[in-house]
């Protein structure tokens, strides 16, 4: 089957299973609850899904600690669930893309559970082993993304695994073949399944410096050997080649910490590796290093230079757009916005400010109605393994209580898993039992039947976006042109073609600020969408006021 550009023009729904419908009474969302809500995402405008996992896994990761890659976790539903859920898509035209989690398994997957009996079992190999230093220290004194070390102890093989997350996750050793013929095996699976492609996790930390030794990073201690490792880009060519590009299917890379240099590497088309992939320059500018943990004052000039760099820099990939996914903090009340008095207005700044560059947009469950932060206060609310497991190693640097109590709040993923908020019933429209976490307190006033009614609302922003998104079909490949680096307060852009021009407003402060458009624009230029209701005197002036967190996007006839 010829492969085509299909993700050029999707509009991608993320959906975190555990958090997004329970159908089955059990707290927990599941398949049969996506298929009941698939006619709100059809009237939301989206055509594609990214699923987060719902394979079978004992959940210490939420799912990204798979047990069996061709099962599905049976609270979730079962394969002809499945497979029910992919056609009902397809008929509202929503194409399906799963999580692909191959740079680890569970340590219930039956692969380790052979593995970790013996040196010589035949699986041992599938996974990455060292013998202890001989002081009785860890092979490496590497640090794992959830800020703990990287390697457990297994008696009957007196050797230490590696897992760079948590322990029940052990790293797969790509080097073995047969790992690599059990991942084509996985996504030849799924792909005949009819599923349309693949967010693949972590996939630059699958290829590793073989020779493994100590780390001297500041902080991720042995990053420089497990991140972009020296046979990444071999193995994604050998994926395309032999299963992907057999089919019309999309992939996007989940790459930490990769630069824009390695992102044309992994998505320039002729390279045939991937498709797109996710950075995350801009969500790591309220933060040091990437690590969301050490809280950095935000400056809107540094969220302006992540954006320009890739939009000006990836000439040879295609971006993706994003502002929240299942990891992050809610958008709202980020990136110096307002969740409370402007929380609307912020919320549909934001929508406008991302979704009208250049790339495809990703709106991650709950965006769509301005769904907040969790705002829990104790730790005993959280479910998150990286949020406890964080929380321990933030203690062991002896960091402040007053810190820890602000960066736990603030960093923990669970932010962005409170179940969602479908209406103001007891447990939010989600489920009719108590959930497996917490639902927000705001349910009452943030919902999806409210937001519906609210003519004004966020939900009737977002659907009016899309709208717009799809009818002007040129943005695709505009060009784009940043009119304000160096701005404090406003971030303004330009997406050119040969006939139109695409003016983005945005004014990210409570201030009221004065902006010249420019004259020659004047007489040809239409107020597509803002978040303020203007009069059309208002609308057509070339020097503007833009009131608190106020955006606006013109088409100017050229
Ligand atoms: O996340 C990769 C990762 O590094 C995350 O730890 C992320 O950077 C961090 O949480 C940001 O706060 C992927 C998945 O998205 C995440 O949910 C998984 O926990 C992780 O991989 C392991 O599979």
């Amino acid at each position: 089957m010829k492969k085509t550009n299909w993700f050029k023009n999707a509009i991608i729904y993320q959906i975190y299973p555990r958090s997004f419908q329970d159908s089955n009474g059990d707290g927990m969302g599941d398949i049969r609850g996506i298929i009941n809500r698939l006619d709100y995402l059809k009237d939301l405008g989206i055509n594609c899904v990214w699923l987060s996992p719902v394979y079978s896994s004992p959940q210490e990761d939420n799912g990204y600690d798979i047990s069996d890659y061709k099962d599905i976790y049976p609270p979730f539903g079962t394969l002809k669930d499945f497979k029910e859920m992919v056609d009902e898509m397809h008929k509202r035209g929503i194409r399906l893309i799963m999580d692909l989690v191959v740079n680890h398994t569970s340590s219930e997957h039956r692969w380790f559970k052979e593995a970790r009996k013996s040196v010589d079992n035949p699986y041992h190999d599938y996974y990455i082993w060292k013998k202890g230093k001989k002081n009785g220290k860890l092979p490496t004194n590497w640090m794992g993304f959830f800020g703990e070390n990287t390697w457990e102890y297994v008696p009957e093989c007196d050797e230490y695994y590696l897992h760079l997350f948590a322990k029940g996750q052990p790293d797969l050793n790509w080097e073995n073949p047969k790992v690599q013929e059990e991942v084509k095996s996985i996504l030849k699976f799924w792909l005949d399944m009819g599923v349309d492609g693949f967010r693949c996790d972590v996939i630059n930390l699958i290829s590793k410096d073989p020779n493994i030794r100590d780390g001297h990073e500041f902080l991720l201690k042995g990053s420089k050997q497990f991140v972009n490792g020296p046979r990444l880009h071999e193995f994604l060519h050998m994926l395309n080649k032999e299963v992907l590009s057999k089919y019309d299917c999309m992939t996007v890379g989940e790459t930490v910490f990769t630069t824009l240099e390695d992102a044309k590497l992994l998505t320039s088309p002729e390279r045939e590796e991937l498709d797109m992939i996710f950075n995350f320059d801009h969500t790591n500018t309220d933060n040091y290093l990437g690590i969301k943990w050490l809280m950095r004052k935000f400056k809107l000039v540094n969220l302006k230079k992540a954006f320009d760099k890739w939009q000006l820099g990836n000439t040879t990939g295609w971006n993706s757009l994003f502002i929240e996914n299942h990891d992050q903090r809610r958008s709202v009340g980020r990136f110096n916005t307002s969740e409370t008095t402007y929380r609307k207005e912020s919320a549909k700044l934001l929508a406008t400010m991302y979704f009208f560059q250049k790339g495809t947009p990703f709106i991650y469950e709950g965006q769509e109605i301005g769904m907040t932060n969790a705002h829990f206060t104790s730790l005993s609310q959280y479910q998150d393994t990286e949020t406890h497991s964080i929380y321990k190693t933030l203690k062991k640097m002896h960091l402040p209580k007053s810190y820890i109590a602000k960066t736990i709040p603030n960093g923990s993923r669970d932010n962005a898993r409170t179940p969602m908020q479908w209406d103001n019933t007891e447990f939010a429209g989600f489920s009719n039992v108590k959930p497996w976490l917490e639902i927000n307190k705001n349910k009452d006033s943030i919902n999806v039947k409210e937001s519906i009614e609210d003519k004004n609302s966020i939900l009737n922003y977002y659907k009016k976006m899309i709208e717009i998104y799809k009818d002007e079909k040129e943005l695709v490949d505009a060009s784009y042109k940043d009119l304000l680096p160096k701005h404090k307060y406003l971030y303004v852009y330009e997406r050119e073609t040969n006939d139109n021009i695409y003016l983005c407003i945005n004014n990210f402060s409570t201030r009221f600020i004065k902006y010249h458009i420019d004259e020659n624009y004047n007489a040809k230029k239409t107020l597509l969408l803002g978040n303020y209701s203007l009069i059309e005197e208002q609308k057509q002036a070339s020097t503007i006021v833009l009131q608190p967190f106020e955006t606006r996007l013109y088409k100017i006839k050229k």
